[in-house]
């Protein structure tokens, strides 16, 4: 369940708009009656335990990636009072070896001499705020909207997403995970099962379609990638579809052949709908740290990548790529996956973000 999923969910279940008006009207008023003040604050409270749930989700996912980060920050800065030149030093190693990469830390800690110039005295106990703050500012904005778990779903036409990687990443996970928020929205979603180098592979989707309740596109294993693409999207088009998915082999960006594939996918399915696919999603394996961003670096070199998602974040201290593979790739972290569950993916807010990691703003 998305973060803000529950929250926009209640809002459907509960006040219709021409109800949300009234309450807010009433607000307003001072002439409110018992039973519309008692409605209004019970639909907050849930509202609020809501929130609280999912936060309490995401920290735990990213628990031993602050447990790493928080850990070493403690150590480096125990005993000490002011943010001097020695703290800094400390926090530069402390980022760099919580895989938040080089040119991102040097960044972060630009920033944070430029505030402690301003502020000769700042308090180690400040710190966090300030690299709560700073880290945030870093990373790039993910969702317009929080509608639709983040997709921009169209009139007319499906929305399309492309899903790419390496082996073994979790793009098919990521597919089923997704469909499942999407149906749960009330989207008709179809997913193309474009990987099909294995038998194992479409049977797997197979599995997540199901579970989701999507409908999923297939043909016999090696078949042409592209031929099942163009499939699901006429499929698609013609049952009225929302959103379409299409899982893809995992591959290794200097393959060449396996690359153009990829190409040769995207051109089919422009044919059906002229602006497809509308995303090309690469999935990354966050617990590969460092690898997860040669990966990113590579495969935006060799394809159009336009979102990404990173999984595995829960069981890992390398959580810390997200924030470097978001600054220095400049493309949307979507999702992040927290576990292999169902609801285990979570659309990515840079502000929760930092927030499960440094905690609660104090100003
Ligand atoms: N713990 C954890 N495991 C995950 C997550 N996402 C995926 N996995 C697991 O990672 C493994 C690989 O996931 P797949 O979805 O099959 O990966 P893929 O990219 O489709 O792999 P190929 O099709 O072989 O290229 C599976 O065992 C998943 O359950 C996550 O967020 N957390
Ligand atoms: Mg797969």
């Amino acid at each position: 369940m998305g973060f803000f999923d529950l929250f926009k969910r209640k809002k459907k279940e509960e006040p219709k708009p021409q109800e949300v008006e009234t309450i807010v009207a009433a607000e307003a008023d001072e002439t409110v009656t018992t039973d519309e003040a008692e409605e209004t604050t019970e639909v907050e409270e849930i509202e609020e335990v809501n929130i609280e749930a999912e936060r309490k989700e995401l920290e735990a996912g990213l628990e031993r990636t602050k447990e790493g980060f928080f850990g070493r920050l403690k150590r480096a800065i125990a005993g000490r009072t002011t943010v001097d030149a020695d703290v800094l030093d400390d926090l530069e190693e402390v980022l760099i070896t919580s895989d938040v990469g080089v040119e991102t830390t040097v960044k972060i800690i630009e920033a944070i001499e430029a505030r402690v110039a301003k502020d000769k005295y700042m308090n180690t106990s400040e710190l966090h705020a300030i690299l709560r703050d700073e880290i945030a500012k870093l990373m790039e904005e993910s969702h317009r909207s929080t509608e639709d778990f983040g997709i921009e779903v169209k009139e007319g036409l499906p929305y399309v997403m492309m899903v790419v990687g390496v082996n073994g990443a979790g793009k098919t996970t990521t597919i089923g995970k997704l469909a499942a928020k999407l149906t749960r929205a009330g989207r008709k979603v179809y997913i193309g099962a474009a990987d099909t180098f294995r038998a194992a592979a479409i049977d797997q989707l197979a599995v997540w379609a199901e579970r989701a309740g999507a409908t999923m596109v297939r043909q016999d294993m090696g078949s042409d990638p592209a031929s099942v693409a163009y499939d699901t999207l006429r499929s698609a088009v013609a049952n009225g579809a929302d959103v379409v998915l299409i899982d893809t082999a995992g591959r290794l960006h200097n393959k060449v052949g396996l690359m153009k594939e990829l190409t040769k996918i995207r051109n089919v399915m422009s044919k059906v709908i002229p602006d497809a696919p509308h995303e090309v999603m690469l999935v990354l394996d966050g617990s590969t740290g460092q690898n997860a961003f040669e990966q990113a670096k590579q495969f935006t070199e060799a394809t159009q990548v336009t979102s990404l998602t990173i999984t595995k974040l829960d069981g890992t201290a390398k959580g810390g790529v997200v924030i470097g593979i978001s600054d220095k790739f400049h493309i949307p972290v979507r999702y992040i996956g927290i576990g292999e569950g169902i609801d285990q993916l979570k659309m990515f807010d840079r502000r929760e973000f930092v927030r499960a990691l440094f905690g609660e703003a104090k100003n």
